[in-house]
């Protein structure tokens, strides 16, 4: 059987036999060998796809970590920007905002938006102080109002002048004092003409307080050139009291002493021009004015006080 088979093969059995078991050697190491190299092949394609599975899962684990990591930012951003909103308005239409930051990917720009919003509160808020503290110092002053018709010895003189010691230019007066109040109020009561004419009157000009301390002036209008009575206040100035309009105290443009405008007065009875001013407990102020008559022979009289 084995002769067959080798005689297939060789013409000589020994030499064939020999042959033969070096040709089937060589065929099964020629098996052996392609089955290694197909082994091999088999063993590189599978390690290879090893690899590439390896390699693709690793990246495909990285870029899910990469879109995770951003959706997750993106999302505490969101969330934190709410937080701050929420906690610094606390008001309605803030929380509204705040949510479309959550919805919205933009949430740099919304946080300016937030940001001009409380700014724009605070300013409200500083505005209505300030109107707060706008209202303070009013100063109550308290006058008596005088009795009209006759005058006789009032408080406070500082010049009793009748008409018979009155001189006919104008003359200057003063007085100072040191003040023990922190308000004072200067008078002039003139009576003119007893007769009601009008004729026999009193010229009064350059009315003066001068605060010495800071050497300031301190009445308003002193000299009347304003052309009328602005500063001052006027008492039994009617025409029941000095018997017709016009002979009450008025500004006048002649004769004066200084400037375009004095006082002229011929009420027939007494009446009054008084300012009132402040002053500092302890300091000290000149009170001066020019004064004169307009015609002798009358029966004219002039308190001035200071009360
Ligand atoms: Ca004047």
């Amino acid at each position: 059987m084995a002769n067959v088979r080798y005689s297939d093969w060789s013409s000589d059995p020994a030499s064939t036999t020999q042959g033969s078991q070096s040709s089937v050697e060589r065929i099964v190491w020629t098996d052996n060998d392609d089955d290694d190299r197909i082994n091999q092949k088999k063993s590189f394609a599978l390690h290879w796809c090893f690899r590439c599975c390896i390699i693709g899962s690793l990246l495909a684990g990285i870029g899910l970590a990469i879109v995770l990591t951003f959706w997750l930012t993106s999302k505490t951003a969101a969330t934190e920007t709410l937080v701050v909103a929420t906690s610094s308005f606390g008001s309605t239409n803030s929380l509204a905002v705040s949510t479309s930051v959550v919805t919205s990917s933009s949430s740099l720009a919304t946080v300016s938006t937030i940001t001009t919003t409380s700014s724009a509160s605070t300013s409200t808020s500083s505005t209505s102080s300030t109107s707060s503290t706008s209202t303070t110092s009013s100063t109550s002053t308290t006058t008596t109002t005088p009795s009209c018709g006759s005058v006789s010895n009032p408080p406070g003189q500082i010049l009793n002048l009748p008409s018979a010691s009155a001189p006919s230019t104008y003359t200057l007066y003063t007085y100072g004092f040191m003040a023990n109040n922190s308000l004072a109020t200067l008078s002039f009561i003139m009576a003119g003409d007893s007769g009601g004419g009008g004729n026999f009157h009193w010229l009064l000009d350059q009315v003066s307080v001068n605060h010495t301390n800071v050497n300031a002036e301190i009445l308003i209008n002193g000299g009347f050139e304003t052309g009328d009575l602005n500063g001052w206040t006027q008492y039994c100035n009617t025409n029941a009291n000095c018997f017709s309009t016009g002979f009450y105290a008025h500004t006048v443009s002649s004769p004066c002493y200084a400037g375009t405008y004095c006082v002229y007065d011929g009420c027939r009875n007494f009446d009054y021009l008084i300012q009132s001013f402040s002053t500092v407990i302890g300091d000290y102020y000149s009170i001066s004015y020019y004064l004169r008559i307009g015609n002798t022979g009358g029966a004219e009289h002039i308190y001035v006080t200071l009360t």
